[in-house]
């Protein structure tokens, strides 16, 4: 059935004329064996068996069509060809048309097996977008040597924010049973170049760390190895007490950095790969440093030192709050660490989200990033959509994640942007155990556009919805260009619908679905959206100029000036920046609040106009998936009209003006 299972792997045949254009170039398949060479061969053999309905064997030989796949060390025949490999590290790859011995081949050749094998999705794309592949001459390397998935699973498979079932990770029959889908989770995830899984919550439990626990982990790591894909979890700080019985987790203390010391040794000789341990400390409830006294960069290092004699890798979030009455919870995060730059150990990374909120549908980039110069930075996106509206929602996040990594940080200088700030980026998993993984068949995009974007931060949304659409639903042009344009314009829709203008976190309470911009009564002050949207009868949006919060003087003096100045903010950023008068003229020439009600009903027409055009593609989609897509928009459609008059119907209450004429907003 056409449930999504296969994700953009689906390898459907080609049309005629593609298929005459790839046979005489894939006839064979000359490669040594390894595991991850064998992984790279099931796949090509599976892609060609799929597009060409066609057997791809192996050969000893170079012949006219082989496909050779390899290191100079695993092949004579690639070592002789002396390719540039050179500057391409283990991960990155060439693929080239080449003639050897009087044969037309294609080569794919890397300085490691796993080059090889990111190679082999490379070509296998080329195929799955109707690309030739004659005349190759290919070379890519990852942007950065950090792609990670960070799972929110708690061990009794509840998903934290997730969306798509429960956790794919079948705890209770592993280590023995491997469930085949682990590895269709592995090659969709080498398939884009992510290189690395948490496999556990950030609000994690320390009970993975034990013995029983870490048989089942190695399971996982055993399973995901050949894809290249290394496992990390997440370390509950406490855990030296709640599973080592210890009395402190003080970071100095003897007995606690013996404790973690232990605990590495012995998670290294389960997982000798293992990538390292993700920590969220002394944020929202966790245990921490801090509560000993001691600094992130204590409990960090800590922790680093038990890990650095395995080569393991500490990551430690950057997500804290807990501002006190009156001060600007945007703030913290850059006023505990930034002073601590340089004094982390080489093993710690700081993983960073992408603004200085919470994944809101739009923020300004965080001003951590381009200001950690001595610390490797890791830029956390969210895949799934917690402030999105969930599974059913159509919000292509490809060009949220590119509006981040093109931000200039002016940091050292201008011209610097995110993408060259950061060592590495991690993707909170929309992955559960839903036959079509995310949720949503248009959520796949996601999990694709966040692999695409970890291994190269220059390519644009546009073109990687291009690839994914054409890998996903048709190569056809008639269904490319509308469901490219869906996407394309999804993500402002929702912004549109919820949050206009540069407003945030007036989602409900806890569980962050559907509106409640009038919620002022929750313990915590910055918990409330009357907090962030500040609207008075006067008017509306969060001052975090110097005669606010002066959030902005967290920035490089050409971002802040440009953030603090009316005049030179955008409109996206407008109501995060500044409070400004209903009245206030905005560069269309409307009112703020005629602007804000006409925000809101563009997003509502935008997502009528997607619908549209997805019931256009009605008899070129099959129907199980366009079914549920439609469904789903109708479910968006509603939300977002629910979104648009439960928000203007608010803030009218406070502005006490007249809706502009010609709003489609139920007066
Ligand atoms: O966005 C908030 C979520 C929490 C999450 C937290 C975090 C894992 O609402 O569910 O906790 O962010 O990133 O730590």
């Amino acid at each position: 059935a056409e449930d999504g299972y296969d994700l953009w792997l689906r390898y459907k045949p080609v049309e005629p004329k593609l298929r005459a254009a790839y046979a005489p170039l894939t006839r064979n398949i000359v490669i040594a064996e390894s595991p991850t060479l064998d992984a790279a061969r099931t796949e090509l053999q599976r892609g060609i068996g799929g597009m060409l309905s066609a057997q791809l064997p192996v050969s000893e030989t170079a012949t006219d069509g082989s496909v050779l796949i390899g290191t100079p060390k695993s092949s004579r025949l690639i070592a002789d060809l002396r390719l540039p490999l050179t500057g391409l590290g283990r991960e990155g790859f060439v693929i080239e048309s080449a003639r050897l011995a009087g044969h037309d081949v294609t080569v794919i050749a890397a300085n490691d097996d796993v080059g090889a094998l990111y190679g082999t999705f490379a070509l296998l794309r080329r195929m799955q977008t109707g690309q030739l592949l004659d005349h190759l001459a290919m070379r890519e390397a990852p942007a950065s040597g950090l792609r990670l998935l960070n799972h929110w699973d708690n061990l009794d498979r509840t998903v934290e924010r997730g969306y798509a079932g429960f956790s794919l990770w079948d705890w209770h029959k592993l280590p023995q049973w491997r469930d085949p889908r682990y590895t269709d989770y592995a090659r969709a995830n080498a398939s884009v170049g992510i290189n690395g899984t948490v496999l556990t919550n950030v609000n994690a439990n320390a009970q993975v760390l034990t013995p029983l626990y870490l048989k089942k982990v190695a399971a996982l790591a055993d399973t995901f190895r050949p894809w290249g894909i290394r496992v990390y979890l997440t370390a509950r700080f406490s855990a030296p007490i709640e599973i080592g019985h210890l009395k402190t987790a003080d970071p100095l203390a003897p007995e606690v950095r013996a404790w973690w010391r232990a605990k590495a040794d012995e998670i290294y000789r389960v997982v000798p790969d293992f990538g390292g341990l993700l920590v969220k400390a002394n944020s929202e409830g966790q245990p921490g440093p801090q509560e000993y006294g001691r600094s992130h960069a204590d409990g960090a290092n800590m922790l680093a030192d038990a890990m650095a004699p395995h080569g393991g890798t500490v990551i430690w979030r950057a997500f804290v709050y807990n501002a006190k009455p009156g001060e600007d919870r945007a703030k913290q995060a850059y006023e505990e660490f930034h002073p601590l730059d340089g004094q982390f150990r080489p093993n710690v990374m700081l993983q960073v989200k992408n603004g200085p909120i919470d994944f809101q549908p739009r923020e300004p980039f965080h001003p951590l990033f381009g200001q950690m110069p001595k610390t490797p930075v890791v830029l956390e996106v969210q895949i799934t959509k917690e402030y999105l509206g969930f599974a059913t929602h159509l919000a292509y996040l490809g060009t949220m994640w590119e509006e981040v990594l093109r931000a200039d940080t002016c940091s050292p200088k201008c011209g610097t942007p995110v993408s060259r700030t950061i060592a590495g980026m991690a993707g909170v998993s929309n992955i559960g155990a839903d036959r079509n993984w995310t949720g949503s068949q248009f959520d796949q995009a996601n999990w694709y556009a966040f692999g695409r974007l970890a291994w190269n931060h220059d390519i644009a949304a546009r073109d990687i919805a291009e690839e994914w659409a054409r890998m996903t639903w048709s190569n056809n042009d008639s269904v490319v260009k509308p469901v490219v344009g869906m996407m394309m314009q999804s993500r402002q829709a929702v912004v549109n619908y919820m949050t206009p203008l540069g407003l945030h976190h007036l989602m409900a309470t806890d569980h962050h679905y559907g509106p409640s911009p009038w919620v002022n009564n929750l313990k915590r002050e910055d918990w409330n959206p009357t907090y962030f949207h500040r609207a008075d009868a006067k008017g509306i949006g969060f001052d975090r100029t110097s005669t606010g919060s002066n959030a902005v003087s967290q920035y490089a003096p050409p971002v802040r000036d440009c953030f603090a100045r009316l005049n030179c903010v955008s409109d996206d950023d407008l109501l995060w920046f500044h409070h400004v008068p209903w009245t206030y003229r905005m560069r269309s020439g409307r009112t703020l609040w005629d602007e804000l009600v006409g925000r809101y009903d563009l997003g509502v027409q935008q997502v009528h106009d997607m619908r549209r055009t997805w019931d256009s593609l009605r008899s070129r989609i099959d129907d199980e998936r366009f079914q549920q897509v439609d469904a789903f928009l109708g479910i968006q459609e509603e939300e977002a009209q629910w979104w648009r008059d439960a928000s203007v119907a608010y803030f009218q209450s406070i502005s006490k003006r007249p809706l502009p004429k010609g709003s489609k907003t139920p007066a």
